[in-house]
């Protein structure tokens, strides 16, 4: 029995990273063709049209925003979009002007009985949900403040099951969301409390993985952003979706990573081909998914696994490669890794996950000093405590992080 995960996409970000996701992993399960995958229900519910007395699939997710056009063009148009009931999309007009503390209040409070009404609906589906997983960007308000109070919600409802977040950040040079910083810290404040492991990442390093740093050639949607950023998830949930020889729960996962910090940020990336020289490879910034502002560009390691896709790469070959890994960048010794080898034609990739100082670095040098520029000029304070936050929350939340940040280097 593959215990289940429940999705929750929050926002525009979240929405269409959640879509994103539920197509790739569709196409390598070929659901709409000729379904295989002995952890399908993971994902996927399965019911019995009476019409055509055929089984057909659906996405165990919830889906929000505040606004209703993200949602309802990707109903419309989306290929997948058969997998998704409007049952499960909980949408109104306004949209929250990219205000953390209306996506909090206003939309939390709003939203609330649908939300935990559809959740249970969803959870009444599972035979043993072992984890929630929510997409959302940090930096608009719905994504943040309604994924900080969703993430809350789920805490408290249901605290047997984990959360993990898979979590767009601001980037370092190219903020699009003035009110970035804020919104940031607020819900970085919100996982560090309420989230058991987030993957975290950021466009522009995204966008430099797959431009391999060429300026020249620009990425017009967000799709293939997207791909990236959906990729460590598809690849660390592929063991059990599809078989393997080291199956990876989730909460394993959770196990073995964040041992002991308790801000379970982790960083990961993506390399091509999977041998032991490119595993070496994650290791070089253009690699990551999030922005680093390390001197020397290298963070240190306090915990790691590595997953690979495809051909396995000599045991030999993986062996040098965490031999180097260690002992250049470790700073403990509680390394672990798991190799997975399953079916997955012309897939050669490994995913790698570190907890690492990574996140402390962008929380300290990145995102928390345009905070506090923001926030000692009083910029846009007063929208957020019409939308009835406290003005106090923003340096109660402000000092968790960073302490949260600082703990990483302990
Ligand atoms: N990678 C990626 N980034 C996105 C996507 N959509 C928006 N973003 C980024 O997310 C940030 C804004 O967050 P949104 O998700 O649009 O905001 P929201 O959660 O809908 O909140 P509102 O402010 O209420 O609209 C910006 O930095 C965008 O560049 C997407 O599909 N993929
Ligand atoms: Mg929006």
């Amino acid at each position: 029995m593959v215990g289940e995960c429940i999705f929750l996409a929050v926002g525009q970000c979240g929405n269409q990273l959640c879509w994103d996701f539920f197509d790739t992993i569709a196409t390598e399960h070929d659901l709409l063709k000729k379904p295989h995958g002995y952890g399908l229900s993971q994902f996927f519910s399965e019911y019995t049209d009476i019409t055509d007395n055929k089984t057909h699939y659906r996405a165990r997710c919830l889906m929000m925003d505040t606004e209703e056009g993200v949602l309802n063009t990707l109903r419309r148009t989306h290929r997948i979009r058969g997998l998704f009931q409007p049952e499960f999309m909980v949408s109104d007009v306004s949209g929250t002007g990219n205000n953390w503390a209306r996506g909090y209040y206003e939309f939390g409070d709003k939203f609330n009985h649908h939300i935990e009404d559809r959740t249970r609906k969803i959870m009444e589906g599972c035979e043993s949900a072992h984890a929630f997983v929510m997409t959302h960007s940090m930096s608009g308000g719905s994504g943040s403040g309604l994924g900080s109070y969703l993430l809350e919600m789920l805490h408290d409802l249901y605290p047997a099951q984990k959360r993990v977040t898979l979590t767009m950040a601001p980037s370092a040079e190219t903020d699009d969301v003035i009110t970035a910083p804020y919104n940031s810290i607020m819900t970085a404040n919100a996982i560090v409390q309420h989230a058991d492991l987030t993957l975290v990442g950021d466009n522009q390093s995204l966008s430099d993985q797959i431009t391999q740093g060429d300026s020249k050639a620009k990425l017009s949607n967000f799709s293939s952003l997207n791909s990236a950023a959906i990729r460590p998830l598809v690849n660390l949930t592929a063991p059990q979706r599809l078989g393997g020889s080291a199956p990876v729960t989730l909460p394993g996962l959770i196990y073995d990573i964040c041992p002991r910090l308790h801000m379970p940020f982790v960083t990961h990336a993506t390399i091509g081909a999977a041998d032991g020289s490119s595993i070496a490879k994650v290791f070089r910034p253009k690699k990551w998914s999030l922005a680093s502002y390390h001197d020397d560009e290298t963070p240190s390691v306090f915990s790691g696994s590595l997953f690979s896709r495809g051909d396995m790469p000599s045991a030999d070959s993986v062996r040098t490669a965490m031999e180097k890994i260690r002992s250049t960048r470790f700073t403990s010794d509680l390394m672990r890794y798991g190799l997975s080898r399953y079916d997955s034609p012309g897939l050669h990739e490994t995913t790698a996950i570190f907890g690492s100082d990574l996140v402390a670095n962008m929380l300290d040098t990145g995102i928390l000093s345009k905070f506090d520029k923001m926030y000692k000029a009083k910029a846009s304070v007063h929208l957020y405590t019409q939308a009835g936050m406290e003005s106090a929350q923003f340096m109660a939340a402000r000092d968790i992080v960073a302490t949260c940040g600082a703990a990483y280097r302990e």
